[in-house]
Order: structure tokens, then C-alpha cells, then sequence
């Protein structure tokens, strides 16, 4: 190669290395400008807190406490839903909760954080606080979930005090259901209040927990969805969380909490997810018409969204916005 030519190949490509450097230095600029934008509409939108039911408002108030001080989602999720455990006025949620067709309080209840730790309990009876009984399975023991005997032992070795939770009020109305005994478990059109709740913390972190005393009246030993890892709650870090309330049995036959959360992964909204899981139910089991079923789901970027069969179905949000209760929309 004759010295001039080579001269000029190598000014050739000094120039293509100094306008591709500079095209490099450029394309970085703007992704750092697009990553700070995203950055700051993420931290406008957490941390944030989503609950079933009007009851919601007062559960996340406490667990916006936890949240504002900087804490952590599963500890928000713990401290919000123990507010309708301990009300007796609300009544199918721990304290308070209508008892099975035999006059037993019996509680349902599970949690799972960030890292995909969960623990669970079902069927547990005198313990006020399921949940927190739930946290512990999570915390001290390897396994995910306890149930009867073994869960109110466990609760009871924990520190956990045993208590009458059947109020004159449940007791009342459970003996007048006892008069025709009627067996119709169609939750949420005149009785509902399931809490499950889902928090993202101010790290940009995902917990849920959801607590239950199931459906009234229900067959001693009935548990739902509420307890179950996947149909009644889940959570996935990198993706987003969901929670349901209704006919348990619906979401345990379909998993839809994991499906709402795989539908997000797939890069559907929260509300559409929740859409997909409820046409799914409506899809397979013919009877979903006589039943209420309602997901809520908040996705990593702290977006939120629900969907139900019956309307009827609301939700609490709370953030730095301040608290709404919000009608989620229906496929009837
Ligand atoms: C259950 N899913 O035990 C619960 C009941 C419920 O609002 O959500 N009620 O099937």
C-alpha cells in the first residue's frame, strides 16, 4: 500500500472513531437524561399502598406509616391488614369474622415479600392475628405454610395469646343463618371483605399480605384462596403483585394471582392483567355469574389496576397523593 493511500485510510478511520465516540458519548447522554425522567416518575409513584375493600382506607393509613418513614413493603403489609383483623365490625376478617357452620371462627392468611419468601396459615382458630402468624411461619420456620392444630401450636409457641373471637355480633348472625341453614356461598354480593393487600416501598421494593375468615357459614375445614400462595396473593420482585377477594374457589381452580402477575410480565397493565384473569374464570367455569371475584394488582413502576365480575368491587390507594377509594370495573 503506497504511502498516500495509507495516509488517507488512516484518516478515514480516525474520523469514524471521532464521530462514533462522539455518536456513543450522545446516545449515553440522552439514556442517562431518559433513565433520570424514569427515575423521578417512579419515585413520584412510590412508595404506594393498594387494599381490597373500603376497609382498605383505614388498613393502608397504617401501613402508610411503615411506608413514609422509609420502611419496608413487608412490614407495611403486616402492620395494614392487622387493623381489619382486630375490628370487630368488620366481619369476615379475623376478630369479628363469621363463624363456619359449626359456630368456629377459623382464619385464613398469607404473606410473601420481595425475595420470594412466604409463609401461610390456614384454619387457624383463637389467634387473632393470622397474619402475623403467617410473617412468623415466613420468618422462623422453612416451610411456607401451617395449618389447625399445627398452626395455632406453633402461633401459641410463638407468644400468641388464644382468644374468643366470636363476637355477640357474628355469633348473633350465624345463629340466625342456622335457622334455614341454607348453604349458598355467594361471597362478596352481599358479604364481602377480604383484605389482601400490596405495598411498594420507597427501595422500590414489592410485598403483599391477604387475611380472611372465608366465606361465612362455609363446611368446618373449608379453606380458600386467601391462604394459598398464588391464588389468593402473589409476588414477584421484578414484576408486580396481586391479590384477590371473592369465591375463593374460583381463583384456587385458575392460580389467578400467578396469572395476573405472569399476564404483567408478559407486558399487559395492571388493570389489564387483572382483566385477563377474570376472563380466564369466566372462560372455564360456567357458573362464575352467580359468584364475585375481584383482583387488584400494582406493578413494579407503581402502577395500579383491578377488575372483577360482580360490580360492587372497590379499592384503597394510598400515597404520597393521599387516600382514594376507587370502583374497579366489571365483566358484568
Ligand atoms: C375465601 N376469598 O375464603 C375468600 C373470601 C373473600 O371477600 O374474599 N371474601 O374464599
Amino acid at each position: 500500500m503506497n504511502s498516500k493511500r495509507q495516509f488517507l485510510r488512516q484518516s478515514i478511520t480516525a474520523v469514524l472513531a471521532v464521530g462514533a465516540s462522539t455518536l456513543t458519548a450522545k446516545v449515553l447522554a440522552q439514556k442517562q437524561v431518559v433513565n433520570k425522567s424514569i427515575k423521578s416518575l417512579n419515585s413520584q409513584l412510590k412508595p404506594i399502598v393498594v387494599s381490597t375493600w373500603q376497609h382498605g382506607i383505614a388498613a393502608n393509613k397504617a401501613a402508610w406509616q411503615v411506608l413514609a418513614e422509609h420502611g419496608k413493603a413487608i412490614d407495611a403489609v403486616e402492620a395494614g391488614v392487622r387493623i381489619p383483623e382486630a375490628d370487630p365490625n368488620v366481619m369476615t376478617v379475623g376478630y369479628g369474622g363469621y363463624p363456619d357452620r359449626e359456630g368456629n371462627v377459623t382464619l385464613d392468611a398469607c404473606i410473601m415479600d420481595e425475595n420470594q419468601n412466604c409463609g401461610a396459615v390456614a384454619f387457624l382458630q383463637h389467634i387473632k392475628h393470622p397474619i402475623s402468624v403467617a410473617r412468623l411461619v415466613m420468618d422462623n420456620t422453612p416451610h411456607v405454610m401451617l395449618v389447625g392444630e399445627g398452626a395455632l401450636q406453633f402461633a401459641k409457641s410463638q407468644g400468641f395469646i388464644e382468644e374468643n373471637l366470636l363476637t355477640p355480633q357474628a355469633k348473633k348472625a350465624w345463629q340466625d343463618w342456622l335457622v334455614e341453614s341454607k348453604y349458598a356461598p355467594v361471597i362478596n354480593i352481599e358479604n364481602h371483605d377480604t383484605i389482601g393487600m400490596l405495598a411498594l416501598d420507597s427501595n422500590g421494593d414489592l410485598s403483599g399480605a391477604c387475611t380472611t375468615s372465608g366465606a361465612a357459614f362455609k363446611m368446618s375445614g373449608r379453606v380458600g384462596d386467601s391462604p394459598i400462595i398464588g391464588a389468593g396473593l402473589y409476588v414477584d420482585n421484578e414484576v408486580g403483585a396481586a391479590t384477590a377477594t371473592g369465591m375463593g374457589e374460583l381463583m384456587i381452580k385458575t392460580v389467578g394471582c400467578h396469572l395476573v402477575v405472569e399476564m404483567m410480565r408478559q407486558g399487559m397493565t395492571p388493570t389489564q392483567a387483572c382483566k385477563a384473569a377474570v376472563e380466564r374464570i369466566a372462560h372455564k367455569l360456567g357458573d362464575y355469574k352467580q359468584f364475585q371475584v375481584g383482583f387488584l394488582a400494582l406493578s413494579k413502576s407503581g402502577e395500579y389496576g383491578s377488575y372483577c365480575i360482580q360490580p360492587g368491587f372497590n379499592y384503597a390507594v394510598t400515597s404520597k397523593a393521599g387516600s382514594k377509594l376507587l370502583d374497579s370495573a366489571s365483566i358484568l
